[in-house]
């Protein structure tokens, strides 16, 4: 059944069901889930960064903010409200539009115990007034996972790309991986002593087989996995989740296949990370609204097989 956003609590939200395609958050359209578990009061706890549709759905380019949710039993979540929205970003920046807040993520350096938010947005092409509007990617920093953003500004350096990800090595060296619409998968390192500047030049990485968009990088016993969205199209909806896998964080990257078969929404976006022990997929679908561009952000449990390989997230659907 939908169920109407009157119907939904506010702030602290318990569905019923919290896994295999149930929807945690309930009061607010969410999607594109950025995953991260950091150790808050020497605890873990789990904090989701999504982007945010609107509602009456407008399509992805209406979509103006971020919210930050986290838990630490996946079973209660605490919404910790709107931390950036496009205003914002004019304010403190003098640049952006309106709109154009897509999938971001966020990554903890522990030398300045500082939050770098990464999101992509869009700037007036300022070139003769006449050019298209292009994507940049901007950091904004806080000493809270999950409140007091402040934008820096946007990444030199980087082409128009989407749906930054950023992977911090063990060695503390951080990645940033970008992605678009045809035009494949980028990477570069960011700075070890600034993480909002690039280490070297973004470059296409090799490797890949149908990469969309939707970069997500993790690593598992000493390989790396880089997972993205491909251009699948059937009956069950729109993209696949797939994933690569390498010995270098930035490639070459072999393509090793599916993990999350389409569910029905106009787009696929996902994470992976460890949880006290476990491994979740992070994902969104538009089950929940029925409607392509209004998605629920959800998750599921996925395990590896001895070889390292993903096994295809089962319990999705059931
Ligand atoms: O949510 C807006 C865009 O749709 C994201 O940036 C893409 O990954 C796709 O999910």
């Amino acid at each position: 059944p939908i169920i109407t956003r009157q119907e939904r609590n506010p702030l602290f939200v318990n569905l019923p069901s919290q896994m295999h395609n149930s929807p945690f958050v309930g009061n607010l359209y969410t999607a594109d889930p950025s995953a991260h578990v950091w150790k808050i009061n020497g605890k873990e706890r789990l904090y989701v960064y999504a982007s945010h549709d609107m509602e009456p759905s407008q399509g992805c380019d209406h979509m103006d903010r971020y919210h930050i949710f986290s838990t630490d039993d996946l079973k209660t979540w605490t919404d910790h409200g709107e931390i950036l929205n496009s205003d914002d970003v004019k304010k403190q920046t003098g640049i952006g539009i309106d709109g154009f807040m897509w999938a971001p993520d966020c990554a903890y350096n522990p030398k300045d115990k500082t939050y770098y938010f990464y999101f992509p947005h869009k700037i007036q092409k300022k070139e003769n007034g006449t050019g298209q509007d292009i994507w940049r990617i901007f950091v904004a920093t806080s000493k809270d996972p999950a409140a007091d953003f402040k934008v820096k500004g946007f990444i030199e350096g980087i082409p128009s790309t989407i749906d930054p990800c950023v992977f911090v090595d063990d060695d503390g060296q951080p990645y940033i991986y970008t992605s678009g619409a045809g035009k494949g998968g980028w990477g570069c390192k960011l700075k070890k002593d600034d993480w909002s500047k690039l280490d070297g030049e973004m470059k296409p990485m090799s490797g890949f087989v149908d990469f969309h968009e939707a970069p997500w990088v993790f690593k598992y016993k000493g390989k790396y996995y880089m997972t993205h969205s491909d251009n699948h199209r059937s009956n069950l909806g729109g993209n696949q989740l797939v994933y690569a896998m390498s010995d270098n964080p930035l490639g070459p990257w072999k393509h090793c296949g599916v993990y999350m078969h389409p569910h029905g929404e106009e787009t696929a976006h996902g994470s992976i990370v460890q949880f006290k022990g476990k491994w979740y997929a992070f994902y969104h679908t538009a089950n929940y609204s029925g409607t392509g561009s209004l998605r629920s952000v959800c998750f599921d449990a996925i395990d590896f097989n001895p070889d390292g390989t993903l096994q295809v997230v089962r319990n999705w659907g059931t």
